[in-house]
């Protein structure tokens, strides 16, 4: 085993503690805008402190790590994503992403992870992939695991959370070298197990999405995705839109980690 492996082995480790993980997406402020944002949590470190010891990993971009250290460094491990787009650009631009940062920030700030995102199907696709083989080509020699955010986007695909077009992602992302894949619930257990299954035993997230009407709905969500053999959630509006930040973090992690019922999770968020 080269030394690169083994890095790999022990940083997985730290992400999923339990080969299971939540992590907090928090990239939504260049993404979506500060908009995204309730109005008293727009500075970042304020809505990473409610959530820090609450969730197993912080997915986030090179400058707002660089930005909140203080209230993460050594308390909980960061993935940090080298592409993002802005919600500024014109449309059909948003369907590529550009370079924010490069593996060597992630290695200077100490993560345990690299993320890029991959749109399958758009017309950019080969220039995110020219993208992604660099990041992880450069995260293997040092042992980074890297998490593609292998969303189905495109001219030609009509619905993104069809169970073809995301299954067909996972299984692009993971013989595009993923060590994780985050992906979009595809509606039912049923569906998303042969989203897993398409992945060929690449660790698949569930990549949250907008919020639900309910954090209990919600939670059915996640509780779906674990019975279909999910490893676990990528999850930011639906934790730091809710009143109780730390409540919904805390509740997600009892029903990936712990199984809970979403009704006994969410007394947690109460
Ligand atoms: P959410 O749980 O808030 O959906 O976060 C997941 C995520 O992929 C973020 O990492 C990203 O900023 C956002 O969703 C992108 O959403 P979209 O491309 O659908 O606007």
């Amino acid at each position: 085993m080269v030394y690169g492996h083994i890095g790999k082995r022990v940083r997985l480790s730290r992400i999923l503690p339990d080969g299971k993980s939540v992590i907090f997406a928090f990239d939504h402020g260049v993404e979506h805008g500060p908009a995204d944002f309730p109005p008293e949590h727009v500075r970042p470190e304020k809505i990473l402190s409610k959530v820090v010891d609450a969730v197993d990993a912080i997915m986030m971009l090179p400058g707002v790590a660089r930005l909140t250290s203080e209230v993460w460094a050594g308390r909980v491990p960061v993935v940090i994503k080298v592409t993002s787009r802005t919600s500024l650009r014109p449309e059909q631009e948003r369907l590529l992403q550009s370079p924010f940062g490069v593996v060597e920030d992630a290695v200077a700030l100490g993560a345990d992870g690299v993320a890029a995102t991959v749109y399958w199907g758009s017309q950019y696709e080969d220039e995110m992939l020219r993208t992604w083989v660099q990041v992880r080509r450069r995260a293997d020699l040092y042992g980074l695991p890297c998490l593609q955010l292998a969303y189905p986007r495109g001219p030609a695909i009509k619905n993104m959370y069809d169970v073809e077009v995301v299954r067909y992602g996972a299984r692009a992302a993971a013989e595009s070298g993923a060590d994780l894949i985050k992906t979009y619930y595809t509606g039912s257990t049923e569906t998303f197990r042969l989203v897993v299954e398409a992945a060929s035993g690449v660790p698949v997230l569930m990549s949250g999405g907008a919020r639900a009407p309910t954090l209990l709905d919600f939670l059915r969500v996640v509780k779906s995705v674990m019975d279909a053999g999910a490893q676990g959630v990528v999850v930011g509006r639906n934790i730091f839109q809710h009143e109780n930040p730390r409540g919904a973090a805390r509740a997600i992690s009892a029903v990936v980690h712990e199984g809970k019922s979403p009704e006994e999770a969410l007394k947690l968020a109460e």
